[in-house]
C-alpha cells in the first residue's frame, strides 16, 4: 500500500482542509480549498478511475475549488472501494474546510445543462445527512466507473459532509453527459450554499448546525 501522501496545494485561504484516510482497501489523500486566494484554482485528480477523475474535475472547477485529490486503491478488485472513499474523504474535507459554517447561505440549487441532459441539485448543508440521487443512468459502466458508484458517490460525501441532497437528472440520452451534467449542478449548488452574506450567525433558526 501506498505511503501517506504530503499536502499538494500551496498558497492556501484560511478555507482549506487536507484529509488522509488510509484502510486496507484505499490510501486517499484530499487537499480542498473552498474559497481559493484571489479565485485563482489548481485541480489535479488521480483516483485511478479515469471517469471518476473527469466527475470531480468537473465538481471542483464549477463549485470554485482548488483541489488535489489522489487515490491509490484496490481496483484489481474493483471500482467500488476507491470511488466510495474518495467520496467519503472529500466530503469529510469539504466539512472541515467549511469550519463553523457562520455566514453562509446554507441552502443552493442549481440546473446545469449539458447538451440534451438536464440536471437538478437542490441542497441544505445542514448536519444532516440525506441524499436522494435519481440519475437515471442505462449503461453498467462508463470508462472504468459503474454506473450503480455514482449515487453511491453523492451519497458517500452526503454522509460525510453532512449535507441533504437532491439530485436529479430530469432528462437526458447520453449517460456520460446526464452523469456529468449531475456534477456540475451539484458544483453549482454547493458554490451558492458555501456563499458568504456578509453576516456572521450560523444559518438557524436553533443557532447552531449539527456537527459544525
Ligand atoms: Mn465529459
Amino acid at each position: 500500500m501506498a505511503t501517506v501522501q504530503e499536502p499538494q496545494l500551496t498558497n492556501t485561504s484560511p478555507f482549506s482542509a487536507l484529509v488522509q484516510r488510509k484502510t486496507k482497501e484505499t490510501d486517499v489523500a484530499i487537499h480542498i480549498d473552498i474559497r481559493p486566494l484571489n479565485g485563482v484554482q489548481a485541480i489535479t485528480v488521480a483516483t485511478g478511475i479515469g471517469f471518476l477523475d473527469h466527475m470531480i474535475e468537473a465538481l471542483a472547477k464549477h463549485a470554485k475549488w482548488s483541489l488535489a485529490a489522489s487515490c491509490k486503491g484496490d481496483l484489481h478488485i474493483d471500482d467500488h472501494h476507491t470511488t466510495e472513499d474518495v467520496a467519503l474523504a472529500l466530503g469529510q474535507a469539504f466539512k472541515k474546510a467549511l469550519g463553523d459554517a457562520k455566514g453562509i447561505r446554507r441552502f443552493g440549487y442549481a440546473y446545469a445543462p449539458l447538451d440534451e441532459a438536464l440536471s437538478r441539485t437542490v441542497l441544505d448543508i445542514s448536519g444532516r445527512p440525506f441524499c436522494h440521487a435519481d440519475l437515471g443512468l442505462r449503461r453498467p459502466s462508463i470508462g472504468a466507473l459503474s454506473t450503480e458508484m455514482i449515487p453511491h458517490f453523492f451519497q458517500s460525501f452526503a454522509n460525510a459532509a453532512g449535507v441533504t441532497l437532491h439530485v436529479d437528472v430530469l432528462r437526458g440520452e447520453n449517460d456520460h453527459h446526464r452523469s456529468e451534467a449531475a456534477f456540475k449542478s451539484f458544483a453549482l449548488a454547493l458554490r451558492q450554499a458555501v456563499e458568504l452574506t456578509g453576516g456572521n450567525d450560523v444559518p438557524s433558526t436553533k443557532g447552531v448546525l449539527e456537527g459544525f
